[in-house]
């Protein structure tokens, strides 16, 4: 069995600030673990507003705390999102996510992340990138 700590795992390098200021991510569970996901804690800053595209990636979104919104790009379907709500991106789906107020979310990945990946231009995470230790 693993065990990890939330407040421990923030003060280590599977903690992920975006490089574009809109989220931050700490991977509780990724590749190297050998579950088939990955499951991060990912809080996503008050007035947030920007666009996803997981191409490579499956992924189901949980909101613990905060308010705002999803829309899928290809019908222009807006969601709101409040503390209950999941969202899941069966169709690798464009989407586009609003933080009216500072959003914790519960995220997993499948397949399950490396550990460092940030988006690239598409909103979408690489296959390759670089593991945490
Ligand atoms: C909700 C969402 O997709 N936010 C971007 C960060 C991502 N969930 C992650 O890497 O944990």
């Amino acid at each position: 069995m693993i065990v990890r700590k939330l407040a421990e795992a923030r003060n280590s390098d599977r903690h992920i600030e975006s490089p574009d200021g809109n989220w931050n991510s700490t991977r509780l569970l990724l590749k190297n673990d050998n579950m088939g996901f990955s499951f991060h804690i990912t809080t996503i800053h008050a007035g947030a507003d920007f666009q996803m595209h997981y191409q490579n990636h499956l992924e189901a979104v949980y909101c613990i705390s905060g308010k705002g919104e999803v829309e899928t790009l290809d019908d222009g379907k807006v969601y709101p999102i409040e503390p209950g709500t999941v969202y899941i991106l069966d169709q690798h789906d464009r989407h586009r996510l609003h933080a009216e107020s500072e959003m914790v979310m519960a995220c997993v990945f499948n397949p399950p992340l490396n550990g460092k990946e940030v988006h690239n231009a598409e909103g979408a995470y690489e296959l390759e990138a670089p593991a945490c230790e």
